[in-house]
C-alpha cells in the first residue's frame, strides 16, 4: 500500500450527488476551476494531516494513535464527499479537459466511502484503524504458551521453510485464529461503507472501486475475465505440476491426485507466492546454482544496504537519489519493543519530497524483491510530484503496482554479476530452473483476484480460481480472509492482478527501448538510460490522462495485454506441459 490518502475516496454518477441541476446559467468554466484548485488546496492540507497521524499510528500501535489516525481520516473523507457533492454544481458545463478529469477525479477518489452521518463515519474510520492494528499486533501462542509468541514474521518462515506438514499446519491454524475477533467489526464496516456508496449513488463499495478505471465498470469487469483466460492455461499447468510433486513429496493422504492443493504447503502465508518451495518442484539438474538469500546473509548485507541496493539500480536508470529524509525517516527493520503494522508500504507524506518507506526487512531474496516493488512506489510518488495534487496519483492502481516489479524483472543472474553479488551467470541450462523460481511468484500470483468475501464464500473463489482448499475443515466461526492484510487495512485487490501482467508488458517495452533483442527473460535494463527515460515519461503523468494513455506512453500499447508475460514463461510453459502428459491438469 502506498499512501496517497486521496486515493480513499470513491467513484459515483455525480447526478446522484446533488438535487440541483445547475447549468451553464448559473456557474461558469472559471468558477469550476476556481472550486476545484481550492479543493485541491483543502484536500491536500487533509491528506497530510491523515498521512503524518497514519504514519505515527502504523509505526506505533496504540489506542491513542489509532483515534488521532481515524479523526483525521474522517476529516479528510468528509471534506471530500462534501467536495464531491458541490462538484455537481457543474455537470454538463463545457469545460477544459484537465478541469473536467479533476471533477471526475474527485467524485471517484474515495476507497472508503462513508456515510454522511458524522457518528457513523466517525465509527468507520475506527474500524479500519482498529482492526489493521489487530493484525499488525497478531501473534500466536504455540501450546498457549505466552513465552513463546509467534509474529507474522516467525509463522511466514515456518510456512517458507519447514517441510513437516504438521508444523506447517499448525503456523497456518495459528496465523489465521487472529481473525475471527475481526469478523464482526468487518461485518459492521461492510454494511457501514456499503452505505456511504449507496449515499452517493452505487449498489455498495465494490460497484464504486471498479468505476475507477476509465472505463465503465461492466467492461473493466470483462478486461479483467479476458486477461485471466489469457493467462489461465500456464496457470493450471503450473498448478498441475506443483501438485504432482507435493503429492510425491508429502504423500498421497495429504495432496489430492485431482483436487484442489492444500493451503498450507505452498510456502507461503496465502498460498499466493510458491518460490519458497522451489527445491520441491525444481526441473531436474535445474537447481539454482546460487542461493541469493544465502549470498546476502553470507556478506552480511543489512537492510538498509538492501534499500541502498534497490536505489541504485533506479539511479542507474537516470532516477535521482531518494533525500536525505528518506534515510532518516523511514522504517527499514521491525524494532523489538513494539508493535508496528509490518505489511510493507511506500509513502508520500507531503506530495513532495517526503518519501518513505514501512518496512520489517528480513535479509532474504523474497525482501530483496519486495524493496525493489516498494521503491517502485516512491519512485512514481516522486516522479509525479508536479503534477496537480489529484493527478498524484498511477494512472491505474495496476500501474502503481507494477512498476517496481517491471523494474526487478531485471535482478537476472547477469544483473547480479554485474553488481558483484554472484561471480559467474550459469549458462542457458540454467534458465528453466530461473523461469520456474519466477513463475512460483509470479503466475501462482495471479488468481489472487477478489478476496473481500466471507469465509464460505471465500475458500470457494479460491477452490474456483486458485484450486487450493482450507488444510482443515472451516467453518463460518472462523474468518479466514481477515487474515490477509488488504482484507483487514480496506485495500483493493485486483491492483496486484493487473500489475503482475502489466509489469511484464512494460519490461518488454523497457528492453525493446534499451535494444535488447534476446530471450525476455535474460534481459536486464540496469544502467540503461534510455529505457529510464521511458519509463519516466509514463510515471510523470500520474493520473492526469486515462491510463491507455499512460500505457501507450511507456510500451506504445493501449491495450493490457498478457502476451508478453505469456512470451517471458514459454520455455517453461512447453517444459510444463510435457511434464503433465498423463497428469490431470485442473481440479
Ligand atoms: O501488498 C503488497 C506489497 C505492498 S503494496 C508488499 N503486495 C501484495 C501482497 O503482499 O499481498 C505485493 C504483492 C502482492
Ligand atoms: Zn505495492
Amino acid at each position: 500500500m502506498f499512501a496517497l490518502m486521496l486515493a480513499a475516496v470513491l467513484s459515483f454518477p455525480a447526478t446522484v450527488l446533488g438535487q440541483a441541476k445547475p447549468t451553464a446559467k448559473t456557474a461558469t468554466a472559471a468558477q469550476a476551476r476556481a472550486f476545484i484548485e481550492k479543493a485541491e488546496k483543502r484536500l491536500k492540507e487533509l491528506s497530510i494531516q491523515y498521512a503524518q497521524a497514519d504514519w505515527v499510528s502504523q509505526n506505533f500501535i496504540t489506542d491513542d494513535t489509532a483515534a488521532l489516525s481515524a479523526d483525521a481520516n474522517k476529516n479528510l473523507i468528509a471534506a471530500t464527499t462534501e467536495f464531491a457533492t458541490q462538484a455537481t454544481r457543474f455537470d454538463g458545463l463545457k469545460l477544459p479537459a484537465d478541469v473536467a478529469r479533476k471533477l471526475l477525479l474527485l467524485k471517484l477518489s474515495l476507497t472508503l466511502p462513508a456515510p454522511k452521518n458524522d457518528a457513523e463515519r466517525s465509527e468507520l474510520a475506527n474500524l479500519v484503524v482498529s482492526m489493521q492494528g489487530d493484525y499488525g499486533k497478531g501473534k500466536y501462542c504455540p501450546d498457549g504458551d505466552q513465552n513463546k509468541r509467534l509474529d507474522l514474521g516467525a509463522l511466514s518462515r515456518i510456512l517458507a521453510e519447514s517441510r513437516d506438514p504438521k508444523q506447517l499446519l499448525d503456523a497456518w491454524r495459528g496465523w489465521h485464529a487472529i481473525a475471527p475477533p475481526m469478523r464482526q467489526r468487518y461485518t459492521r464496516f461492510v454494511e457501514l461503507a456499503n452505505k456511504g456508496a449507496r449515499e452517493l449513488g452505487f449498489a455498495d463499495s465494490g460497484a464504486m472501486w471498479r468505476a475507477k478505471y476509465d472505463m465503465p465498470p461492466d467492461a473493466f469487469a470483462r478486461e479483467v475475465d479476458r486477461l485471466w483466460l489469457q493467462v489461465k492455461p500456464l496457470y493450471d499447468a503450473l498448478h498441475a505440476h506443483v501438485r504432482a510433486k507435493l503429492r510425491e513429496k508429502y504423500g498421497a493422504d495429504v495432496v489430492p491426485e485431482n483436487g484442489p492443493i492444500p493451503a498450507h504447503l505452498l510456502g507461503n502465508m496465502w498460498a499466493q507466492q510458491w518460490g519458497n518451495i522451489y527445491p520441491l518442484v525444481s526441473p531436474p539438474e535445474q537447481e539454482k546454482t546460487f542461493d541469493l538469500t544465502e549470498i546476502l546473509k553470507a556478506r552480511k548485507t543489512d537492510e538498509k544496504e538492501m534499500v541502498r541496493i534497490g536505489e541504485r539500480f533506479f539511479t542507474s536508470l537516470g532516477f535521482a537519489p531518494l533525500p536525505q529524509t528518506f534515510w532518516e525517516r523511514s522504517l527499514f527493520a521491525k524494532p523489538r519493543d513494539r508493535d508496528v503494522v509490518c505489511h510493507a508500504s511506500a509513502w508520500s507524506i507531503d506530495f513532495k519530497e517526503d518519501l518513505r518507506l514501512k518496512m520489517c526487512i528480513e535479509i532474504t531474496e523474497e525482501d530483496f524483491q519486495t524493496i525493489h516493488h516498494e521503491l517502485g512506489h516512491n519512485f512514481y510518488q516522486r516522479a509525479y510530484n508536479k503534477q496537480p495534487v489529484l493527478f498524484q496519483d498511477s494512472a491505474n492502481d495496476g500501474f502503481h503496482e507494477a512498476v517496481g516489479d517491471s523494474v526487478a524483472l531485471s535482478i537476472t543472474p547477469e544483473y547480479l554479476k554485474q553488481i558483484g553479488l554472484i561471480e559467474k551467470v550459469p549458462g542457458v541450462e540454467g534458465d528453466l530452473g530461473y523461469l520456474m523460481k519466477i513463475a512460483l511468484d509470479k503466475v501462482a500470483f495471479l488468481p489472487e483476484v477478489r478476496p473481500a468475501e466471507y469465509n464460505k464464500a471465500w475458500w470457494e473463489l479460491r477452490k474456483k480460481y486458485q484450486g487450493v482448499a482450507p488444510p482443515v475443515a472451516r467453518s463460518e466461526a472462523e474468518f479466514d480472509p481477515g487474515a490477509k492484510y488488504h482484507v483487514a487495512a480496506n485495500v483493493p485487490y485486483t491492483r496486484y492482478f493487473l500489475a503482475h501482467i502489466l509489469q511484464f508488458q512494460m519490461f518488454r517495452a523497457m528492453c525493446r527501448e534499451a535494444g535488447y533483442t534476446g530471450p525476455l527473460h535474460r534481459c536486464t535494463i540496469y544502467n540503461n538510460k534510455a529505457a529510464g527515460a521511458k519509463l519516466n515519461k509514463m510515471l510523470e503523468m500520474g493520473l492526469s490522462r486515462p491510463w491507455p494513455e499512460a500505457l501507450e506512453a511507456l510500451t506504445g500499447e493501449k491495450q493490457i495485454d498478457a502476451r508478453a508475460m505469456l512470451d517471458y514463461f514459454a520455455p517453461l510453459k512447453a517444459w510444463l506441459d510435457e511434464q503433465n502428459k498423463g497428469r490431470k491438469v485442473g481440479w
